[in-house]
């Protein structure tokens, strides 16, 4: 692959960053709180305008409905705050759990009010993504059981049916439903949409505008993704990903912290989908979901956003022709290593060149810190906090 092609991938592998990515987020051990975090959508909108100026790909931003927007605001407005920081709002993602009425589930539960409410919140959210001109739904949900026989399975799996297709025909036609799964946890003994495979059927289902939504946690220890990806990806059921790193269950660490090698593999299946297959992959929704706990949030989020770009570089390097050969050939050892010769490569200066060509610093990271943004708003969301009365 010649320099400008790469450099004509690199101008269209966008980023999105999470709103609640630049808040302050813990485990169930708690919260350490950081002076800088972002409080209100405001100053997560801010944040994530930051990110996007130093990193030039990171034009829109993924919003948690209840933890974004307040009842009776003007979903409008705040989609002007985002244009005032540079980016827009994209993936728009109802939040199905915390509320008292989920303790069975929501879309799933056995109780009617739960199912009901849930419908109401989701249509609430298309109204917002509408609204704030999102053409994504992402869904995820925490439903599930704790204990073998607490509710029956096949019973749920049908409301869900129910439900998917009702949210389905509630969207514009326009509209991307993203249906994420996970193995367990908040639930401990079963979870509905617990695999890709049960995320496929409920999208297949749901309608022509559901995909599934590959979170790179949210698989058990051992799961081959890179396979599950290639798969969707020739299934057209592919919608996007939540980005982030694993080692032991749902960490959400910075991606490419554990496992490098892993997200480049998945990335090299995209670039074979689109190189060898002739797929369109140009409607995969990049996302991160992390949750810096300890790292500062902005920088957590560059570093990030510079492992994935030249990690899609590495992948975008691999020699398919080399590759077809040698596969052919039978060779396993040449084919291997057309993927090995692509990771090992310092793709760093021609990124450094990628960012000079679009007028922004070669050095994300550096040029960040030397801004002084994160000193300047710790002291004023220090002082708007304790004028709040809340903690520093
Ligand atoms: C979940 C899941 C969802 C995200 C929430 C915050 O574990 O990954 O994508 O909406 O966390
Ligand atoms: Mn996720
Ligand atoms: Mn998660």
């Amino acid at each position: 692959m010649d320099r400008d092609q790469l450099l004509i991938l690199l101008d269209q592998f966008k980023i999105e960053t999470p709103s609640w990515g630049y808040a302050d987020t813990g485990t169930r051990f708690g919260k350490f709180h950081q002076p800088a975090a972002a409080c209100t959508i405001d100053q997560k909108l801010a944040d994530a305008g930051v990110v996007n100026k130093y990193t030039g790909c990171c034009p829109s931003v993924a919003v948690h409905v209840l933890w974004d927007f307040s009842m009776g605001v003007d979903a409008t407005a705040t989609a002007k705050v985002a244009e005032k920081h540079g980016v827009r709002i994209g993936s728009v993602n109802p939040t199905l759990f915390e509320d008292q009425i989920y303790k069975f589930g929501s879309a799933c539960s056995p109780d009617e009010r739960a199912r009901q409410h849930a419908g109401r919140h989701v249509i609430d959210s298309i109204r917002i993504a509408k609204a704030v001109g999102s053409k994504l739904l992402s869904l995820w949900l925490a439903d599930g059981s704790n204990y073998p026989g607490q509710d029956d399975i096949v019973t749920r799996k049908h409301r869900l049916h129910g439900a998917l297709r009702r949210w389905h025909d509630a969207m514009p036609k326009d509209m991307t439903m993203l249906i994420e799964y996970k193995p367990f946890e908040p639930a401990f003994y079963h979870t509905d949409i617990a695999d890709w495979g049960m995320a496929y059927v409920f999208a297949q289902d749901a309608g022509a505008n559901a995909k599934v939504l590959v979170d790179t946690g949210h698989h058990l220890q051992g799961q081959n993704i890179e396979h599950l990806v290639a798969f969707l990806l020739d299934e057209e059921m592919l919608g996007g990903f939540h980005f982030n790193d694993r080692k032991y269950a749902d960490d959400d660490l910075t991606l490419g912290s554990i496992d490098p090698y892993a997200v480049f593999r998945i990335l090299h299946e995209i670039r074979n989908a689109a190189e060898l297959h002739e797929k369109d992959v140009s409607k995969i929704a990049y996302m991160i979901d992390q949750s810096h706990n300890l790292k500062p949030k902005i920088e957590a989020m560059i570093q990030t956003v510079m492992s994935a770009q030249e990690l899609y570089a590495k992948a975008c390097l691999v020699d398919r022709r080399k590759l077809a050969d040698a596969q052919t050939r039978m060779n396993i050892v040449d084919a291997e290593g057309c993927l090995k010769e692509a990771f090992a490569t310092d793709v760093r200066p021609m990124l450094a060149e990628w960012r000079k060509r679009k007028g922004i610093e070669p050095d994300p990271m550096g040029a960040y810190r030397a801004s002084g943004y994160e000193g300047r708003v710790a002291k004023e969301r220090e002082e708007s906090r304790l004028g709040r009365g809340g903690q520093v």
